[in-house]
């Protein structure tokens, strides 16, 4: 079949991280946009897990590499290698549980103090599905991406409303800021510094890529 590519070839590979407190819906927000699966009984993320999935965007596959950890701390694997690498982070709090997005304040320090600056951060409202319980205002979480230069979004893990938007926003992003790094670089004659087929792009490693575009101060 024209255009087909089997599952281990892929364009870039990007690593993204969900972060936020336990029982915010991280790991079903992982297994509904990987595998369109949704638990009602999980149990609480042991360790490190990670799964993948392989989108098209721009005609090019990115393949998205998502690792997931417990919000709880004493589960909690060594976060220097949790964040290692990681171009993107999705950060969850819970729609219906107040304290989860007083926590986010925190869980962004710690992503900041682990990760390039210049990563896509999406904040991410999830369990809108309870509509009777929120207690936190759509307003309330956007108004705090806003001052924190994040992308936002509302989900539901259970009825799918937008999980897939979600990460497809994130990744999108991503690869508008790598593949426009691609096309600088060949404009000006340096192709070779073109990421080859199937490469990992590291944000974190050459930040130089997104200030040469000329998105970000320092
Ligand atoms: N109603 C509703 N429940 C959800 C949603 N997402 C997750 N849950 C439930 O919330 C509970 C916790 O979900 P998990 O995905 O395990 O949460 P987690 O953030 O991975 O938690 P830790 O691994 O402990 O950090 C489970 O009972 C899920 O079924 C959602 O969108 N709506
Ligand atoms: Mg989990």
């Amino acid at each position: 079949m024209a255009g087909y590519k089997p599952d281990e070839e892929y364009d870039y590979l990007f690593k993204l991280v969900l972060i936020g407190d336990s029982g915010v819906g991280k790991s079903n927000l992982l297994s509904r946009f990987t595998k369109n699966e949704f638990n009602l009984e999980s149990k609480s993320t042991i360790g490190v897990e990670f799964a993948t999935r392989s989108l098209r965007i721009d005609n090019k596959v990115v393949k998205a590499q998502i690792w997931d950890t417990a919000g709880q701390e004493r589960y909690r694997a060594i976060t220097s290698a949790y964040y290692r690498g990681a171009v993107g982070a999705l950060l969850v709090y819970d729609v219906t549980r107040h304290a989860t997005f007083q926590n986010v304040g925190r869980w962004l320090r710690e992503l900041r103090e682990h990760t390039d600056p210049n990563i896509i951060v999406m904040l991410i409202g999830n369990k809108t599905d309870l509509r009777h319980l929120v207690a936190v205002s759509t307003e309330d979480g956007k108004a705090f991406a806003e001052q924190e230069s994040l992308y936002f979004m509302e989900t539901s893990a259970l009825d799918a409303t937008n999980v897939e938007n979600a990460f497809t926003e994130v990744l999108t992003q991503i690869y508008k800021i790598v593949s426009k790094r691609a096309v600088e670089a060949g404009s000006n004659g340096t192709a070779s510094t073109l990421p080859s087929k199937g490469e990992t792009i590291n944000v974190k490693d050459d930040s130089s890529v997104l200030k040469r575009i000329g998105c970000c101060s320092n």
